[in-house]
């Protein structure tokens, strides 16, 4: 899930994202992972209204049977956006091999462009 108004430390609406995990039981809190721009191995860094979490997608993106996060930052530099893409493993998501995507690796130019405001999957 997403946290996009999130505060990390003072850095106010950095924003965040939590996995959960479950079992036959449901959902639980137990084993949730949080990553942000200011968790270690997650490209850029936390920074007012960066809105980490504004779109959030757990899908196996690269076919190995387990889900990969998509985490959209809708108002990274300026509203331009960006967009990680953590790769889950069969303990969890990692940071290991994360990619990150922004208006200069995806071609789109201008302020506003607000990638990963939306994120299908
Ligand atoms: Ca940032
Ligand atoms: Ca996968």
């Amino acid at each position: 899930m997403g946290a996009p108004d999130e505060a990390i430390g003072t850095t106010t609406r950095a924003g965040a994202a939590t996995v959960l995990y479950g079992g036959p039981g449901g959902v639980t809190g137990t084993g949730a992972q949080q990553f942000g721009q200011a968790s270690a191995g997650v490209p850029g860094s936390a920074e007012q209204n960066d809105l980490f979490g504004s779109q959030v997608s757990l899908a196996d993106l690269n076919g190995d049977g387990k889900g990969d996060l998509t985490v959209g930052s809708s108002g990274e530099n300026g509203s331009e956006g960006s967009l990680h893409m953590l790769n889950g493993t069969a303990s969890g998501v990692t940071v290991n091999g994360v990619r990150a995507f922004s208006s200069g690796t995806l071609g789109v130019s201008g302020r506003y462009a607000r990638i990963g405001e939306v994120v299908l999957g």
